[in-house]
């Protein structure tokens, strides 16, 4: 019976040797330690021994049974470090130290514009918000003052999904969450409320030089004690003169929103037809609706948790794709979900 032992290990050793492959191994490892396998065999054969012999040869036969296991987990792995090293022998050998061709692509001046917009708003302490594309009936219109039927729907036709759900059309839809989600900050620790929003939205509307189906809006609130209309004023001239770095000629006018009062149209002067002449860019008005405004409507703070006897805000909606326009001088909004690379290839300096 030993001699048996001895003869199966020295099998299995130039067998292992031989395998060269997963499968080979598989083969093995069933042939010897598999329930019909010749290890296994072996056990089988001891109902004829004496109590003492079984109890020896038992353990033999265990004793290789673990070295069995072991040598095919070794020879595996042994064959595992040859595959990746014959891998590695048959690729062919980069040289490292040749320069690249400069062809990665450019960032989209929307991008651009919106970073610049976040950097500008953060310095000044505001947090910069995400929200979904896909919103509910509730947070785009209803958290904040449109209620169903309002004639002020038809300023913004979307898109619907049958789940009744809704592409959001202004950034507006976020501002209940962000209400909600500051709130408690304000009440209990005194801080203001300052957030922007920027994101994609989507309305039902026929396309012109200054209007798309997709465009990027920015929304900013900043709710606490005594804010005043001289507060939004202020924020909006500093973000306006840091994106463009030089005087523009703004116009306040009143506009109405359901989520403000008062509210505010703030145009600026076209910069593309200079706002004298009026060109397709600006409507042929000389100017451009970039960012209208107001003060946060009551009910909107009352519905986003907030007491407005005790605190006011105000909010505004930046068209951020007019405003990469006007400082790009992209003068058809459609240029820029063209996907043209000729067009954007023009903004490469902010890698
Ligand atoms: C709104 O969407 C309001 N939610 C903005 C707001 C927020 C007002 C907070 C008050 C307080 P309006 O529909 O005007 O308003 O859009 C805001 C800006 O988004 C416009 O001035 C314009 O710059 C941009 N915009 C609107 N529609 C389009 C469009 N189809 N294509 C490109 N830009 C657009």
């Amino acid at each position: 019976m030993k001699e048996k032992l001895e003869q199966l290990k020295a099998k299995l050793a130039s067998e292992l040797n031989a395998a060269v492959d997963a499968q080979a191994l598989e083969n093995l490892r069933v042939g010897y330690l598999g329930k019909k396998g010749s290890i296994t065999g072996l056990l089988k054969e001891m109902k004829n021994l004496s109590n003492e012999e079984k109890k020896n040869f038992g353990m033999m036969v265990n004793e290789l049974k673990q070295q069995a296991a072991e040598s095919i987990a070794k020879r595996s792995q042994e064959l595992k470090e040859l595959e990746i090293k014959k891998e590695i022998e048959l690729m062919p050998e980069f040289d490292l130290t040749i320069p690249t061709k400069d062809d990665r692509g450019s960032y989209h001046p929307i991008t651009l514009v919106q970073r610049e917009c976040e950097r500008i708003f953060t310095t000044m302490g505001f947090n910069v918000e995400d929200y979904p594309e896909v919103v509910t009936d509730y947070e785009c219109f209803e958290a904040v003052n449109v209620p169903k039927n309002h004639p002020a729907r038809d300023m913004q036709d979307t898109y619907y999904l049958e789940n009744g759900e809704l592409l959001k059309s202004q950034t507006s839809a976020a501002q209940n969450a962000i209400l909600r989600k500051y709130g408690p900050q304000l009440k209990e620790k005194g801080m203001p409320i300052r957030a922007i929003f920027p994101g994609r939205c989507f309305r039902n509307e026929a396309t012109d030089a200054t209007h798309e189906n997709t465009f990027f809006q920015m929304e900013g609130v900043m709710v606490d004690k005594n804010i005043s209309i001289s507060n939004l004023i202020y924020f909006m001239k500093t973000m306006l003169s840091e994106v463009f770095q030089k005087d523009i000629k703004v116009r306040l006018r009143p506009g109405f929103f359901p989520f403000v009062e008062p509210g505010f149209e703030l145009d600026i002067s076209c910069l593309i037809c200079g706002g004298d002449e009026g060109c397709p860019s600006c409507n042929h008005s000389g100017w451009l609706e970039l960012c209208p405004c107001g003060m946060i409507h009551p009910e909107v703070l009352k519905e986003g948790g907030i007491d407005p006897e005790e605190y006011t805000g105000f909010a505004f909606g930046l068209g951020l794709t007019r405003l990469a326009m006007m400082k790009y001088g992209i003068k058809d909004i459609r240029d820029l979900n063209s996907g043209s690379l000729k067009v954007m290839s023009q903004f490469t300096d902010d890698k």
